[in-house]
C-alpha cells in the first residue's frame, strides 16, 4: 500500500485535487483504494500570506517501484500545469510520495517515508482516516500515535467534506 499527499493553494484547489485524482486513477498500473475528505489547511513553512491550502491524501495499490510511481507523480504535476517557482510557495498542485509500505529510502530524488509527514498535521489528519494503522518504519509509531503527538498549538487544519 501506498499514500500519496495532495495539496494545493492557486486557482480552484479542490478541482485540482479532482484533477489530480482522476489522472491518477487514469495511469496504467495505479489503482486508488481509498480517498480522505478534503481538509482546509493554514500553510505551513513558506511565506505567511500565502492562502489555506487544500490536503487529501489517496491510498493506492501499485505495482510500480518507488521512483517509476514518483515519476508518475512528477508528470501528473506536470499535466496540471505546475510550475516550480519557490520551494514552499503557492502551487496549483503538489504530490508527495508518504510512503510505500515499510520502504525505507534515502536517495537524492526520493526519501521514504517522506521526511517531514510526522511533523505535518496537514498530511496526519487525511491519512488517520484512511490508514490510522500503518506504522512508521523508523519511528516505530502508528499514524494515530504520531497525530496524538502533534503539538496543539501548531497550524490549524480542518475538514471541509
Ligand atoms: N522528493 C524526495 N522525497 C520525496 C517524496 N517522498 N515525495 C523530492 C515527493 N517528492 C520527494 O519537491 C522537491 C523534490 O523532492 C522533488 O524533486 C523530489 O524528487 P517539489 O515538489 O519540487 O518541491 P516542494 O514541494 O516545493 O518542496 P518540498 O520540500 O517537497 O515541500 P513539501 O514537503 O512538499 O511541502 N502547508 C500546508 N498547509 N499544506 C501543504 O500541502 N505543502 C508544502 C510543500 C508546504 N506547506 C504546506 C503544504
Ligand atoms: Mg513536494
Amino acid at each position: 500500500m501506498c499514500a500519496i499527499g495532495l495539496g494545493g493553494n492557486l486557482g480552484d484547489p479542490e478541482a485540482m485535487l479532482d484533477r489530480a485524482i482522476n489522472l491518477m486513477r487514469l495511469k496504467p498500473g495505479l489503482r486508488v483504494t481509498d480517498l480522505s475528505s478534503t481538509w482546509l489547511t493554514e500553510p505551513m513553512g513558506g511565506r505567511a500570506d500565502q492562502a489555506w491550502y487544500f490536503n487529501r491524501v489517496a491510498l493506492l495499490a501499485t505495482d510500480l517501484e518507488a521512483i517509476p510511481l514518483l515519476r508518475t507523480l512528477v508528470d501528473i504535476e506536470g499535466l496540471l500545469g505546475r510550475v516550480r517557482v519557490e520551494r514552499w510557495g503557492p502551487r496549483l498542485i503538489d504530490l508527495d510520495l508518504l510512503f510505500r509500505d515499510q520502504q525505507v529510502i534515502e536517495a537524492p530524488e526520493l526519501t521514504l517515508p517522506h521526511p517531514r509527514l510526522h511533523e505535518r498535521g496537514f498530511v496526519l489528519f487525511p491519512l488517520a482516516e484512511v490508514a490510522p494503522n500503518w506504522c512508521h518504519p523508523i519511528l516505530g509509531l502508528t499514524v494515530s500515535e504520531l497525530l496524538e503527538r502533534l503539538p496543539e498549538d501548531g497550524p490549524e487544519v480542518r475538514k471541509l467534506t
